[in-house]
């Protein structure tokens, strides 16, 4: 079961906009499990990550060396390395947008899986991605609908890493909670193919959507 958040705090009002650029120590409240739930902490980090050809080289927020971003990094020493991160408790009057950012880049990217969880429910899963989606931050957008809106919830990240490399790390970025339906919701993103993966390569600037699925 998912333990309670130390900074737990509520959103709930008329219009509503969440925002973590993850530029804050304390991560606006977002916390890891126990490693007894899962087996990995995600870490916050900027630059690139310790190991080569994975993870992204500069945050999503800043577009620089300075940004942060939280991560996790690839690992072949665990059995399921999975890493679970939690954001603080969110509720609203109507349909909610969550997004943000998410960069897996490398030859041994495992999956990505969001899941909204409210009170002492299960997960109920939202979108993943799986595989190599280039070395691009792209974006993901999914409506939380009005009854879960009204009831609360919390948007938990699960980076379920493969065991057959290092080349895997799982980066999130600039997490926003809005409003109102998605405008363009994202579907779930698998591996995609490199000619593909050039072209969003080319397209990716920080600041832009990254050419998501
Ligand atoms: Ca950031
Ligand atoms: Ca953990």
């Amino acid at each position: 079961m998912l333990t309670n958040s130390p900074n737990n705090f509520s959103a709930f009002a008329g219009k509503t906009t969440q925002f973590c650029g993850f530029e804050d120590e304390q991560i606006c409240g977002f916390y890891q499990e126990d490693n007894r739930t899962d087996s990995l902490d995600w870490t916050r980090g900027s630059g690139s990550t310790p190991s080569d050809d994975t993870g992204p080289s500069t945050d999503h927020t800043c577009g620089n060396n300075f940004g942060h971003y939280m991560y996790v990094e690839a690992t072949r020493t665990q059995r399921n390395p999975k890493a679970l991160l939690t954001s603080p408790h969110f509720r609203g009057m109507d349909d909610q947008c969550v997004e943000f950012f998410y960069h897996m880049y490398g030859r041994h990217i495992g999956t990505l899986n969001v899941f909204s969880y409210v009170d002492d429910a299960e997960l109920s899963p939202l979108w993943r991605a799986y595989g190599n989606q280039g070395n691009v931050w792209s974006t993901a957008r999914m409506t939380i609908p009005r009854h879960v809106a009204k009831k609360g919830y919390k948007v938990v990240f699960e980076a379920a890493l493969l065991q057959t490399g290092y080349q895997g790390d799982i980066a999130i970025d600039d997490f926003r909670v809005t409003d109102g339906k998605c405008v363009r919701p994202t579907r779930d993103a698998s591996q995609i193919d490199p000619r593909r993966q050039r072209r969003r390569e080319r397209r990716s600037q920080p600041g832009d959507d990254g050419g998501a699925v």
